[in-house]
């Protein structure tokens, strides 16, 4: 812990790449942890688009349980201590798989959404986008757009391309930085588990913080096996 200590206080710009891990703590089941499937379906058996055009209600239902799992949820001691670390340090981007949210809930701004957001719906007919307000009380809304198109979750689904402009950011941050810290992810879902490799070839020294051994822990320089809300307020702070 001390040496990736050392390193991110002496980095100039530094690169958070987070997974589904890093809300783990927030309630959040992971995709591919225990919890993470709904009605024994597997997240790639519904995060696609094939998915969403043979039976969009279903699509729908499983969204609308996680927008009520996350609109209950709080930002653990894991975002908080992200968020915080960005206003302290010179060059932090926060580069995140997640589509709840709950970084941009704790306080960090700099963040590039390469999966999209939850909290968007987009219109499959004219394009237009719409923030969601989940509250409680909320009753599912219809989920057609004004132009009478149906509307889809604004994420990026399996098989689909990331937002090129998401993707040109996450990259441009990681070959300029240091330090890139992964935090809870699997680093199993491409093109963002390339961002490891194309950091290490950067030059860039790689911590990850997760609890387990992952698909890319033997490409990094120091692993710290624990829970992220434990460790990063301990690494940033
Ligand atoms: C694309 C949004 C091409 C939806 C998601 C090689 C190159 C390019 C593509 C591919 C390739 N090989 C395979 C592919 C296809 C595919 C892919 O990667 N498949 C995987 C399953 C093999 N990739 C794609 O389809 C991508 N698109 O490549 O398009 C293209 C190009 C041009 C034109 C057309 C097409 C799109 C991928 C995006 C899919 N969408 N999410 C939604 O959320 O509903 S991905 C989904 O997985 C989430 O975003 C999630 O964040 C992400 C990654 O998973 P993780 O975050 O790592 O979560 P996981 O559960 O796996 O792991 C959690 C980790 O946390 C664990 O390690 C655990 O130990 C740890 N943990 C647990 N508790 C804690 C913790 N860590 C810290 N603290 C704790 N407390």
């Amino acid at each position: 812990m001390n040496q990736a200590r050392e390193w991110l206080q002496q980095a100039q710009s530094v690169v958070a790449l987070t997974g589904a891990g890093i809300s783990a703590e927030s309630g959040i089941p992971t995709f591919r942890g225990p919890g993470g499937l709904w009605r024994n379906f597997k997240p790639e058996q519904l995060a696609t688009p094939e998915a969403f055009s043979a039976d969009p209600d279903l699509v729908w239902e499983w969204y609308e349980w996680r927008r009520s799992l996350i609109a209950a949820a709080q930002p653990n001691p894991g975002h908080l201590a992200l968020a915080a670390f960005e206003r302290r340090a010179p060059d932090l981007v926060l580069v995140t798989q997640n589509v709840d949210g709950l970084h941009d809930r704790a306080g960090s701004e700099r963040i590039v959404k390469l999966h999209g957001d939850i909290w968007i719906d987009r219109c499959l007919d004219c394009d237009a986008e719409q923030t969601v307000r989940f509250d409680d009380a909320r009753v599912v809304s219809s989920h057609y757009c004004g132009c009478g198109g149906l509307l889809r979750p604004g994420v990026v689904w399996f098989g689909e391309a990331l937002p090129l402009d998401a993707w040109r950011a996450a990259e441009q941050a990681v070959r300029r930085a240091e330090v890139v810290l992964v935090v809870g992810t699997s680093s199993v879902v491409y093109p963002a588990a390339g961002l490891i490799p194309m950091a290490k070839s950067a030059g860039a020294k790689v911590i990850e913080v997760n609890p387990e051994q992952t698909a890319l822990s033997g490409e990094i320089d120091c692993c710290l096996r624990g829970k992220a809300g434990e460790i990063l307020p301990a690494l940033l702070g």
